[in-house]
């Protein structure tokens, strides 16, 4: 279902000189216990970046995933890039999650970041149908004009691929504005949030358990440490 969406993604990120890296060895391809289901992930080295990975799961018609983040480099305090994508085929349903994921929840920060996003938000109603969440909190690293949707066909289909590219156009122009505004958070404070957004994440993401079923609990929590968000295992 989002195969053209992740070569639009690919090609995005090559076009900003992004380059492929090991993905640590094991992590990099899981098949179920059944062989039904395969997940695959990359982690890509982009320059203004320090870590950008991305994961496509392919449960062919039960489900089927595309999930990616940016943590932009510590000098940087834009918003991370969120991308949580699922279809359920047996039921054609759609969640769809689009984000520029802030950092902190502040009215000057969100002036700064966020004018091409609520843009979108507009061009685009569909994809924001949603507003209640259940395992996360919207006010933690979620922004007030996430792309946040329960759909069907018609999103996934439709307005989902129309809107992917802005989304990521208009993310790519946050680093012009980051290095025209200088910074205001100092490199440790963004590596404290980067860090623990990952802490955050792994508690609350609701793919763990997705994750233990298909693949087994030690790959799960492997995947989830090593390769999800690794800044949790930092505390641990
Ligand atoms: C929801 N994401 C979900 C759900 C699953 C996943 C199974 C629950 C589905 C539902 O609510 O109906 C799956 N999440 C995954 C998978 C991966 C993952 C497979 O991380 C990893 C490969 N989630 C993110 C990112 C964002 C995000 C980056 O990983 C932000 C853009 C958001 N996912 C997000 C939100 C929900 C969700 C907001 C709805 C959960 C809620 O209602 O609180």
């Amino acid at each position: 279902m989002f195969d053209s969406l992740l070569e639009q993604l690919n090609t995005s990120i090559k076009l900003r000189g992004g380059e492929l890296v090991p993905v640590p060895q094991g992590l990099e391809k899981c098949c179920s216990q059944k062989g039904q289901t395969v997940i695959y992930s990359w982690l890509w080295q982009v320059p203004g970046f320090r870590r950008w990975r991305v994961t496509k799961m392919d449960g062919g018609s039960s489900i089927q995933v595309l999930n990616s983040v940016a943590y932009p480099e510590y000098t940087n305090a834009q918003p991370l890039m969120g991308i949580d994508l699922l279809w359920f085929g047996k039921s054609s349903k759609l969640v769809s999650v689009l984000d520029f994921q802030p950092l902190i929840q502040d009215k000057v920060y969100f002036e700064r970041y966020f004018e091409g996003l609520k843009q979108l938000q507009k061009q685009f109603p569909k994809l924001k149908n949603q507003d209640k969440m259940r395992s996360f909190d919207p006010n933690q690293y979620f922004s007030p004009w996430v792309l946040f949707c329960r759909g069907g066909l018609e999103e996934a289909e439709e307005s989902l691929p129309l809107a992917f590219n802005s989304f990521l156009d208009c993310y790519w122009d946050l680093k012009d504005i980051s290095s025209r505004n200088g910074l205001d958070l100092s490199p440790s404070e963004v590596m404290r949030l980067q860090i623990d957004y990952d802490t955050y994440s792994a508690k609350k993401d609701p793919a763990h358990g997705l994750f233990v079923s298909y693949f087994g609990k030690l790959w799960a929590d492997r995947f989830l440490n090593d390769f999800l968000f690794p800044g949790n295992s930092l505390l641990n």
